[in-house]
């Protein structure tokens, strides 16, 4: 076991593979998937073995300090090449994706749920777009595919806010904006730096730096499940917070952009907005 940072331990010895040599002797594509798990022990195992063999694949689980038997449950798994990294405290959805990004070597990058929600089977749907250059972020949207998940009418309203002004400040359609079964190519991992928003907001925030730095962001099919055990963690008050500061913020960018205010006076209050947002968040 190695102590990477005094809060997180990486087991090592689930982690078997020589990514570093399988870099340097191929040009093979490499995936990484970064799983984060809270108290999913029911599912995860069943995840983990439908995740299709036929790429070269790193697995990152970031366990977010979980109190059930979910890491138990991850140990037990064997034949594939996981990266278990754990959060001693629970930390929260977003601080479990950025510490799966900093660990990541993959050329594509895929963020998947441990809920049972999403089908790991679909994530030759969902890499398509980037191997085919036509985008560096894809979102798996279920309005687009089928599916038999019931919305909770919160996290609607919450997307259709989102889409609209993603779509009024960028031109980004992106309906189904708080999907959590997305790719990045490894060109867009600037995205995470800084991030303000270490909870459910990470996933906003950075399709909204995203659009604002100009990559190419496309939405495609998949199938979305009901939640079959354990619980969302997931807070309306929390999320609606973060959707109102989140746009702010961007509105406040984009007209920075467009020039309208001087320079000095925005860098100074634009620095002073982001110190308050990230003692909120
Ligand atoms: N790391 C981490 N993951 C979480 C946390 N809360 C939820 N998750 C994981 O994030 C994913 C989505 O969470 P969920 O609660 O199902 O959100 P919903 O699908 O939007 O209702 C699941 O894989 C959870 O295990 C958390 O506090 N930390
Ligand atoms: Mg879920």
């Amino acid at each position: 076991m190695i102590t990477q940072k005094s809060d997180i331990e990486i087991l090592k010895e689930k982690y078997e593979f020589e990514i570093d040599e399988f870099r340097k002797k191929q040009d093979q594509l490499l995936i990484s998937i970064i799983i984060p798990i809270y108290n999913e022990e029911k599912s995860i195992k069943n995840i983990i073995n439908r995740i299709p063999n036929h790429y070269k694949l790193e697995i990152i689980i970031v366990d977010d300090g979980s109190k059930d038997n979910s890491v138990s449950e991850i140990l037990k798994i064997k034949n594939k090449n996981i990266l278990l990294i754990k959060h001693i405290k629970n930390k929260g959805y977003g601080a479990a994706i950025l510490t799966g990004i900093k660990n990541a070597k993959g050329d594509i990058i895929i963020t998947l749920d441990s809920d049972g929600q999403h089908n790991p089977e679909e994530i030759p749907i969902l890499i398509q777009p980037i191997i085919d250059n036509s985008s560096e972020i894809v979102v798996g949207s279920r309005y687009k595919g089928k599916s038999n998940y019931r919305i909770p009418l919160h996290t609607r309203a919450g997307e259709f806010v989102i889409k609209k002004s993603l779509w009024y400040l960028f031109h980004q359609n992106v309906g189904n904006n708080q999907s959590g079964f997305r790719a990045f190519k490894k060109d867009c991992l600037e995205l995470f730096d800084n991030v303000i928003f270490s909870r459910f907001g990470l996933c906003t925030e950075i399709l909204f730096k995203g659009a604002l730095k100009g990559f190419k962001i496309c939405e495609v099919p998949i199938s979305v499940n009901e939640r079959k055990h354990g619980v969302s963690y997931n807070k309306v008050i929390e999320i609606f917070k973060s959707i109102c500061s989140i746009i702010s913020l961007y509105f406040l960018k984009k007209i920075r952009i467009g020039k309208i205010i001087p320079k000095q006076i925005w860098v100074r209050a634009y620095h002073n907005i982001v110190c308050y947002l990230k003692k909120l968040y």
